[in-house]
């Protein structure tokens, strides 16, 4: 574990405690395993994780975030499974996950290949920038998420964009030949994703500088679109309960870096 996480994390996780001691939502459920604990901690977060970000626009600020975040713990690909158990947990049934594309809730042994499962969706597609499997971009949690295998290969490689026929088998999800629309409830989720890839991975390590434009079509490029259409869903779909504790999940138990973007959404409008 790095110095930075070491020194930073203890502050964090007593402000979280106390919060929940004051909430008083957590009492009857096991110490571990309540999403009630993870709760707001801006400001603890700014005093200390963000400390060299904050005060900060443009350039300055996403260079800084990605000296913040490039400090991190990586896992390898099997190794996602167990995490996005926990990470994407039903917080109404710590026995199943959420998917992300249909919002249905599936038992978290229901994963693999075969049809009606649920395996792991790039949200940044891993052709934009040919990164694959291996540790890295392609085993980054922080936009991998548990989606229904079919949806999954419908979405493939696409960019996202407004619309498109709206999926049978996931209503509320629109797709054309060139992109993707998700559903309302998600659609900040994923421009949240693709943002944080973009500041996370600059090509200072040996897979590609990734980065949004304003275009579909984006084939191998490590590019994701639209960038336009991004800020308007992170704008429209702030950060939920949901997207917070999924954060704070990857910091305190896996990757120990977070994602910016949900901590301080209006930092899409300072960088971009
Ligand atoms: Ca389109
Ligand atoms: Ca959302
Ligand atoms: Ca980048």
């Amino acid at each position: 574990m790095s110095r930075r996480h070491s020194f930073y994390a203890r502050p964090l996780l007593t402000a979280a405690a106390t919060v929940t001691v004051l909430a008083g939502t957590a009492a009857a459920a096991p110490a571990d395993a309540s999403p009630g604990r993870y709760t707001a901690t801006a400001p603890a977060l700014d005093d200390t994780y963000y400390q060299d970000a904050v005060g900060k626009t443009g350039a300055e600020l996403k260079a800084a975030l990605h000296t913040i975040i490039s400090d991190q713990t990586k896992l390898s690909y099997s190794q996602v499974w167990d995490a996005l158990k926990a990470t994407d947990e039903d917080p109404a049934n710590s026995s199943n996950v959420v998917l992300l594309y249909t919002g249905r809730s599936q038992s978290k042994n229901d994963n693999g290949g075969n049809s009606g499962q649920w395996n792991r969706e790039h949200v940044w597609a891993k052709s934009h920038g040919d990164f694959g499997t291996s540790t890295g971009p392609g085993t980054d949690i922080h936009h991998l998420r548990p989606t229904d295998v079919q949806v999954n290969s419908t979405r493939g490689k696409k960019d996202f964009d407004n619309g498109g026929s709206e999926l049978g088998s996931a209503p509320g999800n629109f797709t054309d030949s060139d992109s993707f629309e998700p559903r309302d409830e998600v659609k900040g989720d994923v421009a949240r994703m693709i943002l944080y890839m973009a500041v996370r991975y600059e090509g200072d390590d040996s897979f590609a500088d990734l980065e949004p434009n304003d275009q579909v079509n984006n084939g191998s490029a490590p590019k994701m679109g639209k960038l336009s259409v991004l800020k308007q869903w992170s704008q429209e779909d702030p950060p939920d309960t949901f997207e917070k504790r999924r954060n704070d999940v990857i910091f305190e138990q896996f990757q120990h870096n977070r994602n910016p973007f949900i901590d301080h959404p209006e930092w899409v409008g300072a960088i971009w």
